[in-house]
């Protein structure tokens, strides 16, 4: 189905005069749609991949509530300009949050004018992205609602481990027998890599409600490098708080790409990863506890690692998951992401929080 045929299922308003593709996420593709009046907003449309997200009526109400919270939230705190500070559902002309065109599964945002979201960033602009994951997760801590794992073991170590093994094992497109190094790098960190489900189970370490995908191009800034919202909320759900705090550092604090195929562009600044560590913990360091303060610093190594293992793990499954742009990309995603885990491991001593 046209783009614009899409758009008429939904409680938008204004006339459509453009639809065009935006951003370069891995999973879902996005478009802004433009409308012509002065007094309408634009929306960004987005296809759900609901391969991966296989419950999508599921999806769409942990944002619903997630978002409603937020927004309640900012009401409380008097804060002006709400439809910029959270991102707002657009419901389906049928009360639904999203349509389903037969084949693929659609939603709609308001377009948050102004936003800018970056793949580099400044140490200025860490340390506000830092506050503003902090407040998330705070904001998030008294959601009413429950809040569901839209994608079950998600930043799981050990289940990231059993599918990692089954690749290897199955080797369905015959690619393990040249990367062996890889796979016995990988498998030398296993242990340690899974200290943090075990120190779950143990129940030293609480689950809260985390983004899980706090890339940096996650966030939306204004054109003053204010920090406008978090967005790409589809992975909302409970969490160690390494895992955000690691997934940030892994994308915002690279020197290089993710899949840089010059490894020596890559390895972690660490001007980016002290002000977000200070950000964060202004305004997390009320709720966590000492166990989840020094964890942090893992926290980066950890989602190094598991990015790798997941690169890695499509790569020997033939490519199902993640986009690629060209054959091979995985593997260079891979290299990329471990060459930024060797740099976290030899700066380990310089990643220390207080
Ligand atoms: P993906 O899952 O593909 O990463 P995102 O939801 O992150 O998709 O959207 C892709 C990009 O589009 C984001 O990095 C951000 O720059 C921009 N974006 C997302 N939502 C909005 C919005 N509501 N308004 C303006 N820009 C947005
Ligand atoms: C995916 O959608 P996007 O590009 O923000 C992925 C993340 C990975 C990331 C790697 C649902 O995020 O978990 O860390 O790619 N999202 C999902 O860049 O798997
Ligand atoms: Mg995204």
């Amino acid at each position: 189905m046209k783009h614009i045929d899409l758009i008429r299922h939904f409680q938008t308003a204004g006339t459509v005069v453009s639809i065009a593709p935006l951003g370069a996420g891995h999973i879902n593709d996005s478009f802004l749609v433009k409308t012509s009046e002065q007094d309408k907003p634009d929306y960004l449309l987005q296809r759900i991949n609901h391969h991966i997200f296989k419950d999508v009526e599921l999806l769409q109400n942990n944002i619903l509530h997630v978002t409603g919270h937020i927004r309640k939230k900012l009401i409380e705190k008097g804060e002006q300009d709400i439809d910029r500070k959270t991102l707002t559902v657009i419901p389906a002309k049928d009360g639904k949050l999203f349509y389903f065109d037969g084949e693929n599964y659609w939603r709609v945002y308001l377009f948050i004018q102004g936003g800018k979201s970056y793949d580099a960033i400044t140490p200025a602009l860490a340390y506000s992205a830092g506050k503003a994951f902090g407040e998330f997760q705070s904001c998030l801590a008294d959601i009413p609602e429950k809040i569901h794992e839209t994608i079950p073991n998600f930043h799981n170590m050990e289940f990231r481990m059993e599918q990692f093994r089954e690749a290897v094992a199955s080797d369905a497109a015959g690619r393990g027998g040249e990367n062996r190094e890889i796979i016995a790098a990988i498998e030398s960190r296993a242990e340690e890599m899974t200290k943090v489900e075990r120190t779950g189970r143990e129940g030293r370490l609480p689950k809260r409600i985390n983004h899980c995908d706090t890339k940096v191009n996650n966030v939306l800034f204004d054109e003053e490098g204010k920090v406008l919202c978090v967005v790409d909320l589809d992975t909302v759900m409970p969490g160690y708080v390494v895992s955000d705090f690691g997934d940030f550092i892994r994308t915002g604090a690279n020197t290089g790409a993710e899949d840089d195929a010059d490894l020596d562009n890559v390895s972690v600044d660490l001007d980016i990863y002290t002000s977000y560590a200070q950000g964060y913990l202004e305004t997390a360091r009320s709720f966590l506890l000492p166990l989840e303060i020094e964890l942090l610093p893992f926290g980066a190594r950890l989602l190094t690692y598991m990015q790798t293992v997941r690169f890695f793990t499509d790569y020997l499954n033939g490519d199902t998951y993640y986009k690629i742009r060209f054959p091979g990309h995985n593997l260079q995603r891979t290299k990329a992401q471990m060459k930024l885990l060797k740099d976290l491991e030899d700066k380990q001593d310089k990643l220390i929080l207080k």
